[in-house]
């Protein structure tokens, strides 16, 4: 994986499998949103199960096209060595009742206007 300086643009992270494994993708922080043809250039329709958000950015994830449906909001993590957090989409263990596995069709990643208050907790 390459570096990248997180605090000038965002790369969310996708993947298949909920350990952040299977066949995975990456994309930038966009001007707009990601419909669901432009998530099919990289990343199977209806198939996210696991994310990595960077730092200081929001992801909202829809289960159908062009932001509608349900939505669910990530904010990003990271751990001591500033590496990106694998959150699963439906985390069970956290008694997470929307199941959003393998239901994502669309999606946007922002950066937070005050990254410093994100994850004050
Ligand atoms: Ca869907």
């Amino acid at each position: 994986m390459n570096y990248y300086d997180q605090t000038d643009i965002g790369y969310v992270n996708f993947f298949t499998n909920p350990d952040c494994s299977g066949l995975s993708w990456t994309f930038p922080e966009g001007p707009s949103f990601y419909n669901m043809a432009e998530m099919e250039k990289g990343f199977p329709n209806d198939d996210l199960s696991a994310i990595m958000v960077p730092y200081g950015h929001t992801l909202t994830i829809y289960t159908d096209d062009s932001l509608t449906g349900e939505a669910k909001v990530f904010d990003g993590l990271q751990d001591d060595n500033d590496r990106m957090i694998c959150q699963k989409i439906y985390d069970e263990d956290r008694g997470d009742t929307s199941n959003f596995d393998d239901q994502t069709t669309s999606f946007t990643l922002t950066k937070n206007e005050y990254p410093g208050a994100v994850g004050s907790w």
